[in-house]
């Protein structure tokens, strides 16, 4: 059944180049709704778990160190079609293969440092919120 959530990440290479605010502004003035939102630090454990389905892919150490290497904000988000039209606005995984406009094209550095999470399923966008968010913490 599809869902309007999906989960995003604010990741370091945005938080420490200063983008937070244009990135939140551009996912708002799309039409997404902020439902949950918090700023927080991943430790090398928490990411690796975040990214368990990478964990045989030759990135993995890489993406870990990463993503615990800094703050990130992470959030949900509130749509119709929230994850396919997320996936949409934050562009290819690879910024150099991101469409223009979108927010891997404006704020990413490189395929690793990439600005943003979104995620790929409905089934993933709730759990990688239950992952950041208690019930409580969620005002829909
Ligand atoms: P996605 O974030 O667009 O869904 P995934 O394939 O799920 O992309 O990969 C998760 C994250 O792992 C990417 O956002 C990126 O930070 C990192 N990553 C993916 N492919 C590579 C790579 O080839 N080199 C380094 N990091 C990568
Ligand atoms: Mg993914």
């Amino acid at each position: 059944m599809a869902t309007n959530r999906t989960l995003t990440m604010i990741k370091p290479d945005a938080v420490r180049n200063g983008h937070i605010g244009g990135i939140l502004e551009q996912m708002v003035g799309s039409g997404f709704k902020i439902i949950a939102m918090k700023y927080t630090k991943l430790s090398k454990e928490k990411a690796g778990e975040f990214y368990a389905v990478h964990k045989e892919r030759p990135f993995y150490g890489e993406l870990v160190d990463f993503m615990s290497s800094g703050p990130i904000v992470a959030a949900v988000l509130e749509k119709d079609n929230a994850v396919e039209d997320f996936r949409t606005l934050i562009g290819s995984t690879n910024p150099a293969e991101a469409a223009p406009g979108t927010i891997r094209a404006k704020y990413a550095t490189s395929i690793g440092e990439n600005a943003v999470h979104g995620s790929d399923s409905d089934e993933n966008a709730a759990l990688e919120a239950s992952f950041h968010f208690a019930a409580t913490e969620i005002f829909a």
